[in-house]
C-alpha cells in the first residue's frame, strides 16, 4: 500500500496507524503545490486533491481519513476493538475530530481569515477538547487501555493546536506529551521531517 500524505496534516493519523499496524506500506509526501515527491501530479492520483490518499494492492484510491483508518484497523485487526462499546465508541471520537475538531482549525489554515473568524473558531474548540478530555479522563488513551484510530487522529489534532498557539485542557496536554513516546509517533514525525 502507499499512503499519500502532507508533512503535519491529517494524514498523519493514517501514517501513525499504518506504522502501529505493522501492515507494509509506503509512504509518499505532498506538498502544497500537489506534487508527489516522487513527481507526479496528486489530483491525477486523488482527483478530490486533498490527503490522506492510500492506494490500495489493487491500484484503487481509498480517501476520507474515518474510511482510510477503519480499513487500517481491520486488515491488520489492531487500533480498534473487533466488538463491543469499544468499538463504536471509537468510530464515534474519530468521526467527531475528523468533522467537528478538524473543521474549526480551517481559518488558522487559511489566509483570508479575521480575527473575529479565529476567535469564534477558537471557542469551538475548546468545547470541543474539553468534551474529549472529560472523556480520556485519567486513562492513557481515549478508549480502553490499548492504542487505538482516534488516539492517531487526537494526536493531530493536539499538535495542530499546539502549532496555532491555542490552549488545551491540561490533561490533553499531557495525554499528548506522553504520545510522543509511542514508537510509531516517533517514527511517523521522523519520516515527515518534524522529529
Ligand atoms: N474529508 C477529508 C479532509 C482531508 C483534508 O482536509 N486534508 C487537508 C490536509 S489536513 C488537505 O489535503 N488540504 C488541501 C486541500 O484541500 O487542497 C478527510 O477526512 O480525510
Amino acid at each position: 500500500m502507499k499512503l499519500y500524505g502532507a508533512n503535519g496534516g491529517c494524514s498523519q493519523a493514517s501514517h501513525i496507524a499504518l506504522i502501529e499496524s505493522g501492515l507494509p506500506f509506503t509512504f509518499v509526501s505532498v506538498d502544497r503545490d500537489k506534487k508527489t515527491s516522487d513527481g507526479r501530479d496528486f489530483n491525477r492520483i486523488n482527483p478530490k486533491g486533498y490527503t490522506p490518499a492510500l492506494e490500495l494492492e489493487d491500484g484503487t484510491i481509498l480517501t476520507e481519513s474515518l474510511a482510510i483508518l477503519m480499513y487500517i484497523a481491520e486488515y491488520s485487526g489492531k487500533l480498534l476493538a473487533k466488538e463491543g462499546d469499544a468499538r463504536w465508541r471509537t468510530v464515534e471520537a474519530t468521526e467527531f475530530m475528523t468533522t467537528e475538531l478538524h473543521a474549526n482549525f480551517r481559518p488558522f489554515f487559511s489566509a483570508g481569515s479575521g480575527e473575529d473568524e479565529k476567535n469564534k473558531a477558537k471557542e469551538m474548540l475548546a468545547r470541543r477538547f474539553a468534551t474529549l478530555e472529560s472523556q480520556l479522563g485519567e486513562n492513557q488513551y481515549l478508549i480502553g487501555k490499548d492504542l487505538t484510530i482516534a488516539d492517531a487522529y487526537l494526536f493531530v489534532m493536539l499538535s495542530w493546536a499546539r502549532m496555532m498557539g491555542i490552549d488545551v485542557p491540561e490533561r490533553l496536554g499531557t495525554y499528548a506529551t506522553n504520545l510522543l513516546n509511542v514508537p510509531s509517533v516517533t517514527v511517523a514525525l521522523s519520516a515527515e521531517g518534524l522529529a
